[in-house]
């Protein structure tokens, strides 16, 4: 009886375990950190936004913009086609920290500063 309590015992630590390694990672992976900025006559509404993310995360921006003919982030030097009126998504994995604006070119606009932590 005790060898029988002993091996569910053991066989319970063992599962819990896989649990804690592989669900944190695989969670981490999958969720990109998106970023929703509406533009509107050439301005962010509702102010510039200022999200943090930790190095490694996958970062999505979705900008929908009246007008603009380039979105651009710093830093990173991505760059995008704006289609006033249509949704432009910019992803990437954040991979060097730092601090990094997001400007609309044509008009020249900050939309957002990102922070990434090493
Ligand atoms: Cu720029």
């Amino acid at each position: 009886m005790r060898r029988v309590i002993q091996g569910v015992v053991v066989a319970s630590v063992a599962l819990v375990g896989t649990i804690i390694l592989v669900v944190p990672q695989a969670t981490a992976a999958a969720k990109p950190t998106i970023v929703k900025i509406t533009v509107v006559k050439g301005r962010p509404v509702g102010g510039i936004k200022r999200p943090t993310v930790t190095k490694g995360t996958t970062v999505r921006f979705v900008i929908v913009a009246d007008r603009g003919e380039e979105l651009h982030l710093h830093g990173y030097d991505l760059e995008r086609v704006v289609r006033p009126g249509k949704p432009t998504v910019m992803q990437f994995v954040a991979r060097i920290p730092g601090r990094f604006e997001l400007e609309l070119h044509e008009p020249d606009a900050l939309l957002s500063r990102l922070t990434v932590k090493p």
